[in-house]
Formats: structure tokens, C-alpha cells, sequence
């Protein structure tokens, strides 16, 4: 068995979603730093619509977005990776505090170190912390027209119902919403987008295992599994697995379990809404959609929505 690092806390939930009787890793754990790099990598591909639809969209509609935001607010940047989305807009959203949060520490720290030279005026809070379990923002952050920025989608990751608790543990911190969400299209290009030709998601889905075996002392090896990844229709979503190529034996701190060949364990949800659809979750959640930017083929949307 491998050293673990993982916290108690940590290695508690691997092993419960291992010994379950459905597999699963909660895709947060899909982000160790060469996780995060990967996921930069997935951003470049052809296949992965999210971050260039989302991105023409900011494009287009920035000034008026930046108009409904308003100036000088406290901009809360959830799951931020390396800020390029936000520090693109700072140029429009003027914020006076920026509070970039992600569970990629060291990865966060990093890029938040290169923002701070580029943009000096602006009070920068970096979080290292999982914010999907419920958080509360401590009191560094300000009060003052606080807007938690959650683009590219990530509000994906939870089933529905786990997003409208999500977003009301926000708005009992007080704050606007300004949001991503991918839209239901043909699922074709939904399954490509998950499972490119580079094979770069299905290094970034496998190294779940990679960062298991760090965080829990599992004794995964990669080689032995492969990336699945589709478009279920019953819950609208994407689905991301890892499949066993054999018949072989897990163990980690604390546990032990047997696969056999064809085997699964679930990795990741990523939910597909339409604009309707997205807007009556907001609603369930208490906040009140402002405004809706699409693109042009209505791929993606981007909302703001106040409580
Ligand atoms: C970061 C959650 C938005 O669901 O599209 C990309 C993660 N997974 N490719 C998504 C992801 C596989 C991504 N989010």
C-alpha cells in the first residue's frame, strides 16, 4: 500500500464511494495540479464547446453584463483554476475585491501570485478550500455587493437537486449570481466534447485514479482502466466513468474491493439544461433571473440573477 495524504475527512469520503455499491469518486478529486493542467488542456480542444461558447459570449455581451454587475463589487470566483476567466473581465467589472476559491491549492496560489502583479489595485483573497460542501466565507471577504462569479458550467457536477442546496448555501452569504450553464444539443457533439480524439479527457478523467492512489494510499494502477464517457438522456447529462480492462483487486487505507472486467466506477455528472430549465432552478433556489445571454446557436447560456 501507498503513503496517504489526504486529510481524515478525506480518505473517509473515498472510501465510502468506493464501498459503495455503485462505485464512485466525486469528480472534485478530479483536481490535483496535474488535473488542473489537464483541464486547461481540455479548455484548447476542438471538441470542448463550454469554454469558447462561453467565452464569445462574454465577448459579446461584457459591457452590458458589466452594466447589470455594476462596479466596485466583491467578486467571489468559484472553482477559479487559473482566473483567466475573471481576470478577462476585470477590465469591465472593475471589482474592488477579487476572492478567486478553489480546491487546487497550491495550483490557485500560483496564478493568483502572476494576477496580483497585473493587477495591483485590486484586493486579492485567495481560498484554497472545497466550497461544495457548504461554506462560509470568512471575514476577509467583503460584504459589500458580494457576486459569486460560477462560470463554465461546474454547477454541472451536481444532480439538481444538490445544485439548488448549493446555491441557497450562496444566497444565505448574501450575494448576486452571475452563472454558466451548458444547454441541452445534439448528443453527438455532447459525447465528443467528453471523449475527444486526443484522448486528453480521458487522461484527465484516469488521473482521478492517480490522485486516489496520492490522497487515500490506493494502489490503482491506471493502465488497468478506461475512460467511459456519454450522454444519458434519462437525466440529461453527461456521464464520466473509469471501466475495468480486467479482473483485478483495489486496496487502500482502510478498505479493499474486487472489480471485475467491464466494471465501473462513476467519476463525474456534468447536467445539460435549457434555458428554461436553468432559470426555474435559480427560482427553486430563491434568486431571480435578471438577465440570459446565449450564443447564437444556443450552446450555452450565461444568467445573473439576484435574491
Ligand atoms: C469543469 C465541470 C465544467 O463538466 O464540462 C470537462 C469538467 N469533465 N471534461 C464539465 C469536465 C470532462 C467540466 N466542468
Amino acid at each position: 500500500m501507498h503513503m496517504s495524504h489526504g486529510s481524515a475527512a478525506v480518505i473517509a469520503e473515498i472510501n465510502a464511494g468506493l464501498l459503495a455499491p455503485a462505485a464512485h469518486i466525486s469528480p472534485k478529486f478530479l483536481y490535483d495540479g496535474l488535473g488542473s493542467k489537464l483541464f486547461e488542456a481540455i479548455c484548447e480542444l476542438p471538441e470542448y464547446y463550454p469554454t469558447r461558447t462561453e467565452a464569445s459570449i462574454f465577448a459579446a455581451h461584457g459591457p452590458e453584463m458589466a452594466r447589470v454587475v455594476g462596479d466596485g463589487s466583491t467578486l467571489i470566483d468559484l472553482g477559479a483554476g487559473n482566473c483567466a476567466k475573471a481576470a478577462s473581465l476585470f477590465p469591465l467589472l472593475h471589482p474592488a475585491q477579487y476572492v478567486p476559491v478553489d480546491i487546487s491549492r497550491e495550483f490557485l496560489l500560483g496564478a493568483v501570485e502572476q494576477l496580483r502583479q497585473r493587477f495591483p489595485h485590486i484586493e486579492m483573497t485567495a481560498l484554497g478550500l472545497d466550497f461544495s460542501s457548504s461554506f462560509t466565507l470568512p471575514d476577509s471577504v467583503r460584504k459589500a455587493h458580494r457576486v459569486f462569479f460560477y462560470p463554465g458550467s461546474s454547477i454541472g457536477n451536481f444532480t439538481p437537486e444538490q445544485a439548488v442546496n448549493f446555491l441557497r448555501s450562496l444566497r444565505s452569504n448574501g450575494g448576486d449570481l452571475l452563472i454558466g450553464a451548458d444547454l441541452i444539443k445534439d448528443h453527438e457533439v455532447l459525447d465528443a466534447a467528453y471523449d475527444d480524439a486526443l484522448g486528453v479527457t480521458a487522461a484527465f478523467n484516469l488521473n482521478i485514479l492517480r490522485h486516489v492512489n496520492h490522497l487515500a494510499g490506493a494502489d490503482f494502477e491506471v493502465a488497468q482502466w478506461k475512460h467511459i464517457a456519454y450522454f444519458d438522456f434519462e437525466h440529461s447529462r453527461i456521464e464520466m466513468h473509469v471501466e475495468a480492462r480486467c479482473d483485478l483487486t483495489v486496496r487502500w487505507q482502510g478498505g479493499e474491493r474486487r472489480f471485475e472486467r467491464g466494471q465501473r466506477i462513476h467519476t463525474e455528472n456534468s447536467y445539460k439544461y435549457t434555458r428554461q430549465s436553468f432559470a426555474t432552478l435559480l427560482e427553486r433556489a430563491g434568486f431571480a433571473t435578471t438577465h440570459t445571454w446565449t450564443d447564437d446557436e444556443q450552446w450555452f447560456a450565461v444568467f445573473h440573477a439576484r435574491t
